[in-house]
């Protein structure tokens, strides 16, 4: 069983760099980690949150002939515990010689985010702040880096800890009508206090809207490109990507399957789909099969641009999707009497800057809850819906002056929301939320 008074080791940089850092946490860091670096000073004694150059030894020698030790004392370190971390040659072999001797040394290895899981728990970050130390690290964007560094400044937390407060307060005048039933104070009327939950719940839901953005900016928006045959769906995938992805040809049914490739437009991320051209009355069951999977991932899609020939235009055949349809005309270029619409040339690039406004102001369409950049994540947003629930059951007992209901609806919201903080987190919440941390983190 791992618990918090072990003293913990993990390498805290990609395997095969040019250097390696290696970190010690906890409450025998220095005096363990004395035992394996030697410089002028003892490690215990080294200046605190100096670079300080030394040796990496072992029972048999030295190890890595400069690598430099940084003493960081808690509480003012990463966990909040005594910390140490080496900076050594990276490589394969000399970083996994200088872990393995802090491990024989009796140090523990360290479990996936455990080094954040100790942070959350010594108080140096909420858990808004720890889930955001993950995303900044498998950011696939930069909109989502920008999110993931708004939630670790502490943004959500404290947008959470203020609706708390309010919440908080409301419960105190409820509970002062409750505790004093006989007494001659100025009681709230069920109205003004009505009144309150209402802005409450307006608020949380709100907050909670943003779910949608946070999963375009982190997750990406997704575009597929439909058509018929040969109409240039590959050649706009390449145009898109600026890099021959797709096979083109003009031979009708070129692409089969579907394609994908990921982009970032205007900073917004989008994962591509190249879809076979949809034609009547194939007689190709590969052909056919294509043609469904072009339907199957239209109707999922964020986004689908519906893309046919200028000189030929054809209608969107109306299919059930879920996302926004951009009419598109291609082959501009061949075309004298353009079509009334979105017209572009995959092969010259004309129109392209229309068609990516077009596409940036439909994937943005979709983020109407702008709201100072941030965005909640999905566990946010449940806990967020659940909180605004429970204040909503509470409104018709309020109606009817049942003040002991509203008190339950507060204390269920206010336990909602110390979820998303952490306050009242459970373990197993816990494991599951720094399970899919990396190790070192
Ligand atoms: N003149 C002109 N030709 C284009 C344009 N875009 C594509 N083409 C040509 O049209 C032909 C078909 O292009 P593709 O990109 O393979 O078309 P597709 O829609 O992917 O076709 P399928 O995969 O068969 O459904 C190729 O010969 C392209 O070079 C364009 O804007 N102007
Ligand atoms: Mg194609």
């Amino acid at each position: 069983m791992n618990t918090l008074d072990d003293t913990i080791c993990a390498m805290a940089t990609a395997a095969g760099g040019a250097l390696a850092v290696i970190r010690v946490s906890g409450s025998e860091a220095f005096s363990l980690s004395a035992k394996c670096w030697t410089g002028s000073q003892s490690l215990p004694e080294l200046p605190e949150r100096r670079l300080c150059l030394g040796q990496f030894v072992d029972e048999n020698g030295v190890i890595d002939p400069s690598c430099i030790a940084v003493r960081m004392p808690g509480p003012h370190s990463y966990t909040g515990e005594d910390v140490v971390e080496f900076h050594c040659h990276g490589g394969a072999i000399c970083a996994r010689a200088v872990l393995r001797q802090l491990l024989k040394c009796g140090i523990r290895h360290a479990e996936p985010g455990e080094f954040s899981r100790r942070a959350f728990l010594n108080g140096k970050m909420d858990l808004t702040q720890a889930e955001a130390v993950a995303e900044m690290i498998s950011a696939g964007s930069e909109a989502a880096l920008k999110l993931a560094g708004r939630q670790l400044s502490g943004e959500i937390g404290r947008r959470i800890n203020e609706a708390e407060q309010a919440l908080n307060d409301i419960l105190a005048e409820v509970e002062a009508v409750l505790d004093f039933p006989e007494e001659e104070i100025d009681f709230p009327s069920p109205d003004g206090i009505i009144a309150k939950f209402q802005a409450q719940i307006a608020d949380l839901e709100k907050l909670a809207a943003t779910r949608e953005e946070g999963e375009i900016m982190r997750g990406g928006v997704s575009l597929v490109i439909a058509g018929p045959p040969n109409v240039g769906k590959s050649s706009l995938l390449n145009r898109l990507l600026g890099r021959d992805r797709a096979i083109v040809s003009d031979i009708p049914g070129t692409t089969r399957d579907t394609i994908e490739a990921s982009a970032q437009f205007r900073g917004v991320p989008f994962r591509l789909v190249d879809t076979a051209g949809i034609r009547q009355n194939s007689s190709d069951a590969v052909e056919e099969d294509g043609m469904e999977r072009a339907k199957t991932a239209a109707a999922a899609a964020d986004l689908v641009i519906w893309l046919s020939d200028a000189t030929a235009p054809r209608e969107w055949p109306g299919w059930n999707v879920r996302g926004t349809v951009l009419t598109v005309y291609n082959k501009m270029d061949l075309c004298k009497d353009k079509p009334d619409g979105l017209c572009i040339s995959a092969l010259t690039g004309q129109g392209m800057d229309a068609l990516l406004a077009a596409m940036e102001e439909a994937a943005l369409g979709k983020c109407q809850h702008h709201d100072n950049d941030i965005a909640v994540a999905a566990r946010h947003a449940v806990l967020l819906e659940e909180a605004a629930e429970a204040l909503r059951m509470a409104l018709p007992p309020l109606q009817e002056s049942a003040w002991e209901l509203a008190a339950v609806g507060l204390r269920s919201a206010i336990m909602s929301l110390g979820k998303i903080t952490g306050k009242t987190a459970t373990p197993d919440v816990l494991d599951t939320i720094f399970s899919k941390f990396c190790i070192g983190k």
